[in-house]
């Protein structure tokens, strides 16, 4: 069964990478987020899209999150040294595949080209599709101003509280080529735990990805990424409460209206009544066991 998969990086990687160990070789598509690109010192770094691939390679380093494992900072620190910018962490290793990544779009090779010839070079089998090939955005409207998204996540350590999220460029936005025939011919389509606002938002702005949920035929499942209400990394919990309300398992769904038909939801959260079909199970994934169990799981419930 082909499976589709919306995804951030981070704890969407390790769902990637439980989904991967799970299906038959070829079979999974992964649309990721590309609202956290940045251009700086000189390279093109789309961090979603890096985690997906050094997660499923096996090159992450687990305990970051991000980044490659054994990686070294030399070049940044000389970079700072020199008055460059520091602030974003790109490693020796790194650093690599942003500069092959660069010079390949600056040659006007779309950014769906490069990372497929980036997942060729991993041997692979899973697809790695950017939402878009076009310049998408997230900015984040906090109590201390508006950010482009590092700016505030890495610079700022995402402490201003967000009131709202933009997504520039997204009215413009065409979905990746292959993205769209991947969703019609998807058996089910599934949202990873990631940050409905941060990582699956940007996907969801493309209007012609949105619409094609909206009308898909297979099911759609989403996982949510809190465990008890809380985050298991990142801003999601504050933003949540902040912008919507609160942290019940209705609070994410609220974030996917008509365009799942189920959310996986922890032990920890199972409130006594919902609107929508909630499959309860382990979702934390501190090994990849636990990650293959809950992408099991989740497609069981994709299933029917
Ligand atoms: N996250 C940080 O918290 N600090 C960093 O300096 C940092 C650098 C970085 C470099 C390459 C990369 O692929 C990811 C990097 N990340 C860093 C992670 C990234 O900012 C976020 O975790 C994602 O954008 C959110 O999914």
């Amino acid at each position: 069964m082909k499976v589709v998969l919306l995804s951030g990086g981070g704890g969407g990687a390790r769902f990637a990478r439980g989904l991967a160990d799970t299906l038959p070789a070829g079979d999974l598509t992964i649309v990721g987020n590309v609202g956290d690109d940045l251009e700086i010192l000189g390279v093109h770094v789309s961090p979603d899209l890096d985690s997906l691939l050094y997660t499923l390679a096996g090159l992450i380093d687990d305990e970051r999150g991000w980044g490659r494992a054994g990686e070294t900072w030399n070049a940044l620190a000389s970079a700072g040294s020199w008055g460059g910018d520091d602030w974003f962490r790109l490693g020796d290793l790194d650093i690599g595949l942003h500069l092959v990544r660069t010079e390949l779009l600056r040659a006007d090779v779309p950014l769906s080209e490069v990372t497929a010839r980036l997942v060729e070079k991993t041997g692979l089998s899973s697809r790695i599709l950017p939402a878009t090939n076009d310049r998408l955005r997230t900015h984040v409207h906090t109590t201390a101003g508006e950010f482009p998204f590092q700016e505030w996540f890495v610079r700022r350590a995402h402490e201003d509280d967000v009131d709202d999220v933009r997504y520039e460029g997204a009215d413009d936005a065409r979905p990746a080529p292959g993205v769209l025939q991947a969703l019609v011919d998807a058996g089910a389509i599934l949202i990873a735990p990631s940050n409905p606002y941060l990582s699956i938002g940007p996907i969801l702005a493309v209007s012609e990805i949105r619409r094609a949920l909206e009308s898909r035929r297979a099911r759609c499942v989403a996982v949510s990424p809190l465990v008890g209400g809380k985050a298991v990394s990142g801003p999601l919990d504050r933003m949540l409460s902040r912008m919507a309300g609160g942290t019940s398992p209705a609070h994410v769904t609220d974030c996917y209206l008509g365009l799942i038909d189920a959310l996986v939801i922890d032990e920890a959260d199972a409130p006594a009544e919902a609107d929508i079909q909630l499959a309860v199970t382990r979702t934390l994934m501190d090994d990849r066991d636990a990650a293959r169990r809950l992408a099991e799981r989740t497609l069981e419930v994709a299933c029917g």
